[in-house]
């Protein structure tokens, strides 16, 4: 029987909700937090809860579904993107801002069934920020559509990015390579502290283009669906298709406009992929 998606994303909605809720009672409270692969790499507890609380909802209606979660791929579970019903989770998207009670932080979810992505949700609890997308369906924050800038000018253009949570020498190199070149041309650079936010503001028309070395398919892939239900596009770095699991990640409001930023950026390959 097919998949009634009008149903998932309401039962969706009703657990992100839920766990919204914990998240923006704790943000600016005392958190128990862990180092995963750096001492910027972190973990609190309020990540495994919410990952614990969308896995074990989603289940209880949907027990054939599967998962990718951040947390669960750090704690030595494969991620592995099938055909099935598939549930890719940030249950923290900016651990670092919630740990330092910096209010940008959100859970990122996304549904793809036989690799396309039905359902996105970003959802910023500590400002009342709910990006959704349903495929084919268009993109809006709070219940009213968005639609990306429209720009194609490099030099009125606004980017985000990261430094990410590694200090890697050569991918710090290639951080501020990047960084440096792109802020001689462009209008501005502007880094909220989580992947997931800083494409919701292409899809919001907030800022013109967004790319990121070694983020993860958690990180991206409701990104990903809600910036081209805004009517933008999001690729390889290098231009090409988007790669989910290659942890390489551009999206901007126009192809013109991504034609212009591709052949500045210095490549990073991260590995291993997700
Ligand atoms: C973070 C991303 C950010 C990236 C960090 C980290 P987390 O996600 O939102 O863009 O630069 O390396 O992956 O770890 O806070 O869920």
């Amino acid at each position: 029987m097919a998949l009634n998606l009008d149903e998932c994303y309401d039962h969706v909605m009703g657990l992100v909700d839920e766990a919204g809720k914990i998240i923006a009672a704790r943000n600016y409270g005392e958190k128990s937090v862990v180092e995963k692969s750096s001492n910027i790499d972190l973990l609190t507890e309020t990540d495994q809860q919410v990952e614990r609380l969308l896995m074990d909802g989603i289940t209880a209606k949907y027990p054939d579904h599967k998962f990718i979660g951040e947390e669960e791929t750090s704690a030595g579970k494969q991620a592995v993107l099938e055909n099935a019903p598939t549930w890719i989770i940030d249950p923290v998207d900016g651990t670092m801002n919630f740990v330092h009670s910096f209010p940008h932080s959100c859970i990122s979810i996304a549904l793809l069934v036989n690799k396309v992505a039905e359902i996105a949700i970003i959802h910023n609890p500590v400002l009342n920020q709910t990006f959704t997308a349903r495929r084919g369906k268009g993109a809006f924050m709070n219940g009213k559509q968005i639609r990306v800038s429209g720009e194609t000018r490099l030099e009125h253009a606004l980017a985000t990015t990261e430094f990410g949570t590694s200090r890697d020498e050569e991918k710090t190199a290639v951080v501020l390579e990047n960084i440096g070149k792109l802020i001689r041309v462009i209008h501005g650079m502007r880094s909220l502290g989580s992947a997931a936010l800083n494409i919701a503001m292409v899809a919001l028309g907030g800022a013109d283009f967004n790319y990121e070395f070694g983020i993860h398919a958690w990180d991206i892939a409701a990104g990903d669906l809600l910036v081209r239900e805004a009517g933008g596009v999001c690729l390889d770095p290098t231009g090409g298709p988007l790669d989910l699991m290659s942890r390489r990640f551009l999206c901007a409001s126009t192809q013109e406009l991504a034609d212009k930023v591709i052949p500045l950026l210095t490549q990073y390959y991260p590995q291993p992929r997700d």
